[in-house]
């Protein structure tokens, strides 16, 4: 029993995906992320979560902006608006690389697993990074304009319009080959859900055939980091997201959200005065650390998660 499947979103769960990769022989990790997110734009397939989680792997993301890669420049952007393109959505010059590489093999017929596979040895990443769908499975928020698709609310409105509801448009969808396969693994040893916001990030990945039944009828521990550290997301509209919804910003609201999944919740110093709460529901929890600046945090966090599900690190 040596295998560990983690569910990711962008920005913390890429951090937390680039821990474990720091920790696990890649035989050993699949990391299946989150495609909700992606959309369509200037002709080009763009994958947010996934690149997040490549760039973090690769050593190559922008730690402080939290999205794309380093080193950065906006040229190509620059030229598009004196083109009169769309200007909402930044795709900066080497970053563009990637979507140019992924968006001409979709179109050629590769699926988003292979074209992910080819990106992800093309830039040295030996661990499985693998799409949660290769189906477009696309996030929509319900706000007073009416339905947005994500990156419109996201980046577009800047988060601002309330949310009323989310949807997944494109469900039933089947779950990639690789989240299939890790699901199926006979030497399954772990489930993690990563810091990511759980009503966009993880909740996409639950909504596939199967998944969620999978996860429910499973033999192996299933921990998840808590996205939340002192009543705050770090990154991100999930405070938001809480309170329009009528919920407390806190760790009761992940254990309930994630209510009948989760064997262990892993919260941050700042929040555990929950822990015996969130234990009152059945819940194991264990209190760290969570904020991640350095590698060293990534990996440590990764072994405590790890620790928390009972894995016998080799
Ligand atoms: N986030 C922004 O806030 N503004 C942007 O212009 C932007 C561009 C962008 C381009 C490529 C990419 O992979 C991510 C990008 N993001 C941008 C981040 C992205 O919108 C979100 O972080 C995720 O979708 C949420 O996980």
């Amino acid at each position: 029993m040596s295998h560990v499947l983690a569910l990711s979103g962008g920005v913390g769960g890429a951090k937390l995906a680039a821990g474990l990769s720091a920790v696990l022989p890649p035989q050993d990790l699949t990391i299946a992320v989150n495609t909700g997110d992606d959309f369509e734009h200037l002709g080009l397939t763009v994958c947010p979560d996934i690149d997040s989680v490549v760039y973090a792997l690769a050593g190559l993301n922008d730690e402080k902006r939290g999205w794309g890669i380093a080193d950065e420049s906006w040229r190509t952007m620059e030229r598009l608006g004196a083109l009169g393109e769309a200007q909402w959505f930044n795709l900066g010059d080497r970053d563009m690389a990637m979507h140019i590489a992924r968006s001409w093999r979709l179109r050629a017929g590769e699926s988003l697993s292979d074209v992910t596979a080819r990106l992800t040895g093309a830039l040295g990443i030996a661990h499985k990074v693998v799409p949660m769908s290769d189906a477009p499975v696309r996030t929509q928020v319900e706000t007073e304009q009416g339905w947005l698709d994500f990156q419109h609310w996201f980046v577009g409105e800047q988060c601002k319009p309330e949310v009323r509801g989310i949807r997944f448009a494109g469900l039933p969808a089947k779950p990639s080959p690789g989240l299939a396969a890790a699901l199926a693994r006979p030497d399954l040893a772990a489930i993690v859900i990563c810091p990511s916001n759980p009503f966009v990030s993880v909740d996409p990945i639950l909504a596939l055939e199967g998944v969620r039944a999978a996860l429910e009828s499973r033999r192996v521990p299933l921990v998840a980091v808590s996205p939340l550290v002192g009543g705050q997301a770090i990154k991100g509209p999930l405070a938001k997201m809480l309170a329009e919804r009528g919920m407390a910003c806190n760790n009761l609201a992940i254990a309930d959200h994630y209510s009948g999944l989760l064997d262990h919740l892993l919260v941050d110093h700042a929040d555990g005065a929950q822990a015996h709460e969130v234990r009152a529901r059945g819940v194991a929890v264990s209190v760290s650390a969570t904020v991640m600046c350095t590698a060293d945090d990534r990996a440590r966090l990764a072994r405590e998660a790890l620790l928390a599900a009972g894995y016998a690190m080799g």
